[in-house]
Protein backbone atom coordinates (compact mmCIF):
# COMPACT_ATOMS: atom_id res chain seq x y z
CA UNK A 1 0.00 0.00 0.00
CA UNK A 2 0.93 3.60 -1.28
CA UNK A 3 0.11 6.81 -0.59
CA UNK A 4 0.37 9.69 -2.84
CA UNK A 5 -0.19 13.06 -2.55
CA UNK A 6 -0.68 15.10 -5.67
CA UNK A 7 -0.92 18.70 -6.91
CA UNK A 8 -2.99 20.59 -8.00
CA UNK A 9 -5.64 19.50 -10.85
CA UNK A 10 -7.41 22.20 -11.86
CA UNK A 11 -9.93 20.34 -14.19
CA UNK A 12 -6.65 18.55 -15.62
CA UNK A 13 -8.81 14.84 -15.53
CA UNK A 14 -6.66 13.38 -18.87
CA UNK A 15 -3.52 14.50 -17.18
CA UNK A 16 -4.74 12.87 -13.49
CA UNK A 17 -5.55 9.56 -14.98
CA UNK A 18 -2.34 9.04 -17.15
CA UNK A 19 -0.92 9.75 -13.88
CA UNK A 20 -2.58 7.19 -12.05
CA UNK A 21 -1.50 4.76 -14.98
CA UNK A 22 2.10 5.78 -14.26
CA UNK A 23 2.38 5.10 -10.48
CA UNK A 24 -0.05 1.86 -11.51
CA UNK A 25 -3.13 3.24 -8.94
CA UNK A 26 -4.64 0.30 -7.18
CA UNK A 27 -7.52 1.97 -5.62
CA UNK A 28 -8.21 -1.17 -3.43
CA UNK A 29 -4.70 -1.05 -2.38
CA UNK A 30 -3.29 2.97 -2.42
CA UNK A 31 -4.28 6.12 -1.29
CA UNK A 32 -4.83 9.56 -2.67
CA UNK A 33 -4.04 12.75 -1.22
CA UNK A 34 -5.42 16.01 -3.00
CA UNK A 35 -3.89 18.97 -1.87
CA UNK A 36 -6.68 21.30 -3.21
CA UNK A 37 -8.04 23.03 -6.10
CA UNK A 38 -9.50 20.10 -8.10
CA UNK A 39 -11.34 22.42 -10.43
CA UNK A 40 -11.05 25.60 -12.25
CA UNK A 41 -9.17 26.90 -14.98
CA UNK A 42 -8.75 23.21 -16.87
CA UNK A 43 -11.40 21.59 -19.02
CA UNK A 44 -12.80 19.33 -17.08
CA UNK A 45 -13.52 19.97 -13.34
CA UNK A 46 -16.87 18.04 -13.62
CA UNK A 47 -15.03 15.04 -14.35
CA UNK A 48 -12.61 15.67 -11.73
CA UNK A 49 -15.06 16.17 -8.99
CA UNK A 50 -17.10 13.01 -9.71
CA UNK A 51 -14.06 10.78 -10.19
CA UNK A 52 -12.72 11.70 -6.70
CA UNK A 53 -15.47 11.97 -4.95
CA UNK A 54 -16.24 8.20 -6.62
CA UNK A 55 -12.92 7.30 -4.82
CA UNK A 56 -13.05 4.85 -1.60
CA UNK A 57 -10.77 6.51 0.16
CA UNK A 58 -9.25 9.69 -1.30
CA UNK A 59 -8.20 12.62 0.89
CA UNK A 60 -9.09 16.11 -0.02
CA UNK A 61 -7.98 19.67 1.65
CA UNK A 62 -10.17 22.31 -0.02
CA UNK A 63 -8.04 25.01 -2.28
CA UNK A 64 -9.55 28.89 -2.84
CA UNK A 65 -10.42 27.64 -6.58
CA UNK A 66 -12.63 24.78 -4.47
CA UNK A 67 -14.04 27.91 -2.74
CA UNK A 68 -15.12 29.54 -5.25
CA UNK A 69 -17.19 27.09 -6.89
CA UNK A 70 -19.11 26.79 -3.61
CA UNK A 71 -20.04 30.30 -4.09
CA UNK A 72 -20.88 29.80 -8.10
CA UNK A 73 -23.00 27.22 -6.75
CA UNK A 74 -24.88 29.19 -4.70
CA UNK A 75 -24.89 32.28 -7.41
CA UNK A 76 -22.02 34.13 -6.87
CA UNK A 77 -20.40 35.74 -9.65
CA UNK A 78 -16.81 34.97 -10.47
CA UNK A 79 -15.04 36.04 -13.68
CA UNK A 80 -13.23 34.29 -16.38
CA UNK A 81 -13.80 30.28 -14.65
CA UNK A 82 -13.97 27.21 -16.44
CA UNK A 83 -16.43 25.52 -14.22
CA UNK A 84 -20.44 25.73 -16.04
CA UNK A 85 -20.04 22.26 -16.82
CA UNK A 86 -20.22 21.43 -13.28
CA UNK A 87 -22.82 24.18 -12.68
CA UNK A 88 -25.18 22.79 -15.32
CA UNK A 89 -24.79 19.19 -13.86
CA UNK A 90 -27.37 17.19 -12.78
CA UNK A 91 -25.17 15.99 -9.84
CA UNK A 92 -24.25 19.84 -9.24
CA UNK A 93 -25.54 19.67 -5.85
CA UNK A 94 -24.69 16.41 -4.73
CA UNK A 95 -20.79 17.52 -5.75
CA UNK A 96 -21.58 20.53 -3.83
CA UNK A 97 -22.39 19.29 -0.28
CA UNK A 98 -19.86 16.62 -1.03
CA UNK A 99 -16.97 19.30 -1.50
CA UNK A 100 -17.55 21.56 1.46
CA UNK A 101 -17.57 18.70 3.63
CA UNK A 102 -13.66 18.30 2.74
CA UNK A 103 -11.47 19.65 5.47
CA UNK A 104 -8.71 22.80 4.90
CA UNK A 105 -6.23 20.70 6.58
CA UNK A 106 -5.32 16.58 6.90
CA UNK A 107 -2.39 15.20 9.03
CA UNK A 108 -1.32 11.69 9.29
CA UNK A 109 0.21 11.03 12.76
CA UNK A 110 1.21 7.58 11.18
CA UNK A 111 2.97 9.08 8.13
CA UNK A 112 3.46 12.20 10.27
CA UNK A 113 2.82 14.50 6.45
CA UNK A 114 0.54 17.51 7.36
CA UNK A 115 -1.60 18.71 4.05
CA UNK A 116 -3.45 21.76 3.39
CA UNK A 117 -3.70 24.07 0.13
CA UNK A 118 -0.92 26.37 0.63
CA UNK A 119 0.79 25.50 3.52
CA UNK A 120 1.43 26.55 7.36
CA UNK A 121 1.38 29.50 9.10
CA UNK A 122 4.75 30.16 10.55
CA UNK A 123 3.32 30.96 13.58
CA UNK A 124 1.04 28.56 13.88
CA UNK A 125 1.57 25.21 16.14
CA UNK A 126 0.06 22.13 14.66
CA UNK A 127 -2.53 21.41 17.58
CA UNK A 128 -3.54 25.43 16.97
CA UNK A 129 -3.97 24.80 12.66
CA UNK A 130 -5.84 21.84 13.44
CA UNK A 131 -7.63 24.06 15.88
CA UNK A 132 -8.44 26.92 13.40
CA UNK A 133 -9.30 25.01 10.39
CA UNK A 134 -11.78 23.15 12.23
CA UNK A 135 -13.44 26.64 13.18
CA UNK A 136 -13.89 27.34 9.23
CA UNK A 137 -14.81 23.31 8.63
CA UNK A 138 -17.48 23.96 11.19
CA UNK A 139 -19.35 26.52 9.44
CA UNK A 140 -18.77 25.13 5.87
CA UNK A 141 -20.82 22.07 7.53
CA UNK A 142 -23.53 24.12 8.64
CA UNK A 143 -27.12 24.05 7.06
CA UNK A 144 -26.93 27.88 6.84
CA UNK A 145 -23.64 27.78 5.32
CA UNK A 146 -24.32 29.69 2.66
CA UNK A 147 -25.10 33.12 4.09
CA UNK A 148 -21.22 33.17 5.73
CA UNK A 149 -19.55 31.87 2.84
CA UNK A 150 -19.21 35.54 0.90
CA UNK A 151 -18.31 37.47 4.38
CA UNK A 152 -15.30 35.06 4.20
CA UNK A 153 -13.55 36.11 0.91
CA UNK A 154 -11.08 38.80 1.00
CA UNK A 155 -7.50 39.75 2.11
CA UNK A 156 -7.91 41.55 5.77
CA UNK A 157 -7.08 40.95 7.83
CA UNK A 158 -3.60 39.70 6.94
CA UNK A 159 -1.86 39.98 10.20
CA UNK A 160 -3.00 37.01 12.41
CA UNK A 161 -3.96 38.14 16.26
CA UNK A 162 -5.38 35.10 18.46
CA UNK A 163 -8.04 37.51 19.26
CA UNK A 164 -9.31 38.29 16.14
CA UNK A 165 -13.27 36.98 15.78
CA UNK A 166 -16.15 36.59 14.16
CA UNK A 167 -15.68 36.67 9.80
CA UNK A 168 -12.56 38.37 10.84
CA UNK A 169 -10.86 35.35 12.21
CA UNK A 170 -12.22 33.14 9.96
CA UNK A 171 -10.89 35.08 6.74
CA UNK A 172 -7.40 35.36 8.20
CA UNK A 173 -7.56 31.27 8.87
CA UNK A 174 -9.13 30.77 5.40
CA UNK A 175 -6.65 32.80 3.67
CA UNK A 176 -3.63 31.43 5.63
CA UNK A 177 -4.68 28.10 4.41
CA UNK A 178 -5.53 28.44 0.89
CA UNK A 179 -4.11 31.65 -0.64
CA UNK A 180 -1.02 32.41 1.64
CA UNK A 181 2.64 32.22 -0.19
CA UNK A 182 4.56 35.26 0.96
CA UNK A 183 4.64 36.71 3.90
CA UNK A 184 6.62 39.14 6.09
CA UNK A 185 9.08 38.17 9.12
CA UNK A 186 6.70 39.17 11.25
CA UNK A 187 3.65 37.32 9.37
CA UNK A 188 2.01 39.56 7.42
CA UNK A 189 0.63 37.91 4.86
CA UNK A 190 1.08 39.27 1.21
CA UNK A 191 -1.46 38.35 -1.87
CA UNK A 192 0.20 40.65 -4.21
CA UNK A 193 3.07 38.46 -5.22
CA UNK A 194 2.65 34.93 -6.70
CA UNK A 195 5.73 34.39 -8.79
CA UNK A 196 8.98 32.56 -7.74
CA UNK A 197 11.34 33.03 -4.75
CA UNK A 198 13.46 36.45 -5.61
CA UNK A 199 11.24 37.85 -7.35
CA UNK A 200 9.64 39.50 -4.32
CA UNK A 201 10.23 42.88 -2.49
CA UNK A 202 12.79 42.67 0.17
CA UNK A 203 10.41 42.49 3.00
CA UNK A 204 8.79 39.34 2.19
CA UNK A 205 9.55 35.84 2.46
CA UNK A 206 8.14 32.63 1.50
CA UNK A 207 6.02 31.33 4.18
CA UNK A 208 8.22 28.32 4.67
CA UNK A 209 11.36 30.61 5.16
CA UNK A 210 10.05 32.50 7.89
CA UNK A 211 13.05 31.39 10.84
CA UNK A 212 12.51 29.31 13.72
CA UNK A 213 8.83 28.57 12.00
CA UNK A 214 6.60 27.26 14.79
CA UNK A 215 5.98 23.82 13.13
CA UNK A 216 9.30 23.77 10.82
CA UNK A 217 9.64 19.80 12.18
CA UNK A 218 6.46 18.65 10.04
CA UNK A 219 6.49 17.33 6.73
CA UNK A 220 4.23 19.73 4.97
CA UNK A 221 2.59 18.95 1.47
CA UNK A 222 0.67 21.26 -0.39
CA UNK A 223 0.01 23.36 -4.16
CA UNK A 224 -1.25 26.25 -5.07
CA UNK A 225 2.45 27.82 -5.97
CA UNK A 226 2.89 27.01 -9.46
CA UNK A 227 5.47 29.47 -10.21
CA UNK A 228 7.45 27.18 -7.65
CA UNK A 229 7.53 24.71 -10.09
CA UNK A 230 7.82 21.92 -7.15
CA UNK A 231 11.42 22.67 -7.35
CA UNK A 232 11.66 24.08 -3.88
CA UNK A 233 12.78 21.51 -1.22
CA UNK A 234 13.64 23.01 2.16
CA UNK A 235 13.41 20.64 4.74
CA UNK A 236 9.59 19.56 5.09
CA UNK A 237 9.15 21.51 2.40
CA UNK A 238 7.10 19.40 -0.43
CA UNK A 239 4.94 21.89 -3.04
CA UNK A 240 3.60 19.30 -5.60
CA UNK A 241 1.64 22.49 -8.03
CA UNK A 242 3.72 22.08 -11.03
CA UNK A 243 1.13 23.66 -13.04
CA UNK A 244 -0.27 21.76 -14.90
CA UNK A 245 -2.87 23.82 -16.20
CA UNK A 246 -0.34 26.05 -17.31
CA UNK A 247 1.35 23.81 -19.63
CA UNK A 248 3.20 22.23 -17.23
CA UNK A 249 3.02 18.85 -15.76
CA UNK A 250 0.90 17.33 -13.00
CA UNK A 251 3.12 15.51 -10.03
CA UNK A 252 2.50 12.85 -7.35
CA UNK A 253 4.58 11.92 -4.42
CA UNK A 254 4.75 8.90 -2.84
CA UNK A 255 4.73 9.89 0.98
CA UNK A 256 6.41 6.35 1.92
CA UNK A 257 9.90 7.26 0.24
CA UNK A 258 9.51 10.97 -1.16
CA UNK A 259 9.37 9.94 -4.59
CA UNK A 260 7.72 12.34 -7.35
CA UNK A 261 6.10 11.14 -9.96
CA UNK A 262 4.92 13.36 -12.90
CA UNK A 263 3.28 13.75 -16.48
CA UNK A 264 3.29 16.32 -18.39
CA UNK A 265 0.03 18.37 -19.58
CA UNK A 266 -1.29 16.89 -22.68
CA UNK A 267 -2.58 20.33 -24.25
CA UNK A 268 -2.95 23.93 -23.73
CA UNK A 269 -5.89 23.82 -21.39
CA UNK A 270 -6.21 27.34 -20.12
CA UNK A 271 -9.17 28.99 -20.94
CA UNK A 272 -10.18 32.26 -20.29
MN1 LIG B 1 -4.75 27.77 -5.28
Amino acid sequence: MSTYAIGDVQGCYDELQALLKCIAFDPTQDQLWFAGDLVNRGPKSLEVLRFIRSLPNAIVVLGNHDLYLLLLANGHPHKNHTLQDVLLAPDCQILINWLRQQPLLHYDARLNYLMTHAGLFPQWSLAQAQSYAQEVEAILHRDDYLIHLQPLLGNQPDRWDENLNGYDRLRFIINAFTRMRFCTLGGQLDFTHTGKIGSQPNHLLAWFEVPNRTSQDIPVVFGHWAALEGKVHPPNVFELDTGCVWGGSLTAMRLEDRQFFSVPALTQTIQD
